[in-house]
């Protein structure tokens, strides 16, 4: 018999032969005459049977954790959900633990503290469930890149150390530059729109920096931004327009794609179709009505309002998402465009999503006497952002973008209670380490 090294999604291609996959082993099975040898790979688990009469060795020798090549029979087994069994012959270990995992990471999920699961996060990444989230994670990046490509947006990469915060807010990170100061960046924002002039149609995928004081279940200091920003756009709406098919994209790219881990995390897919939008104030005397809520923040969302709204709109028309546009001027940072007819308004937008905002987005001020204008309404100093506004001075079409928390879309479509199950290696005000 001819022995092929194979992966383990052509395994059914070698019934009747003897393969060599390799793998780490991650669970071992003990029944009465045999034992179910599991095999992590790269994305399968592959079940393996040992029996004294096919194994040449003793099953005593094997350890989980260990890595190893499996020589094995591919035998046609029709009682087998994969159409075979994998027979063990032999296993060459490669490299045995120095001890066995502190944590149970083989069960169906690993049960334990956030905390722990954080902590130990290089080992109890290893187990099925924890993995996939992150291959879901993959798949969301694919889809959206896919996406973003096909409708002509150029991929671009923007520097993390940046001259000054494009944000605004108190969340930002200072460090010392060869003797000045300098920042992490708080968002692409600047260079997308720089980009703009440029290529017309821009996208990054990237990590940002906020430095976010409070430990709640929705922020991180590090997370990765999904960022795109076209130009020649007639409204705000058509980004909204833009960010809807690109959803409805991605998810049919994970079906299509990631159906194992879909399966595995039990994934409800949202069906998107048009996504419904309400103003911002109209939002809020909804919620204030509906569920007898006193208004105490006038600009912006309470999370328990975020929540309210998405289940109101749920109930009502199905959809899983909620556009909610014209937030307050005051509220948005100083590139957003007003709304002309009443200034104290933007012409921006949220998406909320199963309860949380996961994205902002709207249209951004191309004219340079508007932008300084606005600048010195608000007091800034319009020197330290001449190399930003060299874009407006020499010729910018009208144009606007949106930010995706990846994360958070990720947690809010694995259902997660925290975006940091959906955080490889989360920073928080407590976590730097591992
Ligand atoms: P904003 O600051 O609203 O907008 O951020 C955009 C999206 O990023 C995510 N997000 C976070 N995720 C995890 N932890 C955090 N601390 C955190 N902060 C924000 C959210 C949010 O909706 N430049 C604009 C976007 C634009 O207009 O293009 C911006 O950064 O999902």
């Amino acid at each position: 018999l001819e022995k092929v090294v194979v992966e383990a999604d052509e395994l059914k291609n070698h019934i009747g032969n003897i393969v060599q996959i390799h793998g780490s082993i991650y669970k071992i099975r003990k029944m009465s005459d045999f034992a179910f040898v599991l095999l992590r790979t790269k994305r399968e688990i592959v079940q393996c049977i040992y029996t004294k009469e096919i194994s040449e060795f003793p099953l005593e020798e094997l350890e989980e954790e260990s890595c190893v090549i499996v020589s094995a029979y591919v035998q046609e087994e029709s009682r087998s959900k994969t159409g075979y069994d994998l027979k063990i012959k032999n296993i060459n270990v490669l490299s045995a633990p120095e001890a066995s995992s502190p944590i149970v990471i083989n069960n169906k999920f690993v049960d334990t503290s956030i905390e722990k699961l954080l902590d130990f996060r290089p080992i109890t990444l290893r187990n099925e469930k924890e993995r996939a989230i992150f291959k879901i994670q993959e798949g969301i990046v694919d889809g959206i890149r896919e996406f973003l490509k096909k409708e002509r947006f150029t991929e671009i990469r923007t520097p993390k150390i940046v001259y000054a915060g494009a944000e605004g807010g108190a969340n930002i990170f200072r460090l010392e530059y060869f003797g000045r100061n300098a920042y992490l960046a708080q968002s692409p924002q600047f260079y997308k729109q720089m980009m703009v002039g440029v290529y017309e149609r821009v996208f990054e995928i990237a990590p940002v920096y906020r430095a976010e004081k409070h430990d709640t279940s929705r922020h991180l200091n590090e997370y990765t931004s999904v960022d795109f920003e076209m130009g020649y756009i007639n409204s705000f709406e058509e980004i909204m327009q833009t960010e809807t098919m690109m959803l409805r994209y991605t998810f049919q790219y994970l079906e299509k794609n990631y159906e194992p881990e879909i399966k595995l995390l039990k994934i409800n897919l949202p069906f998107v179709h048009e996504i419904p939008a309400v103003k911002f104030t109209e939002a809020k005397e909804l919620i204030a009505k509906e569920y007898h809520k006193e208004i105490t923040d006038f600009d912006d969302f309470e999370p328990e309002e975020e929540k309210l709204l998405c289940r109101w709109i749920k109930e009502r028309t199905g959809s899983d998402f909620v556009f909610v546009t014209g937030y307050p001027s005051k509220k948005r940072p100083f590139y957003a465009m007003e709304n002309k007819e009443n200034r104290e308004e933007t012409l921006s937008f949220d998406l909320l999503f199963r309860g949380l905002e996961i994205t902002t987005g709207g249209q951004r001020i191309h004219s340079y006497r508007e932008q300084i204008e606005k600048m010195k309404r608000r007091d800034m100093d319009i020197e330290q952002f001449e190399s930003y506004l060299m874009m407006h001075k020499y010729g910018m079409p009208p144009h606007g973008g949106l930010g995706l928390g990846l994360e958070r879309f990720t947690s809010k479509l694995l259902e997660q209670e925290n975006v940091r199950f959906s955080t490889l290696f989360p920073r928080d005000i407590n976590r730097l380490v591992p």
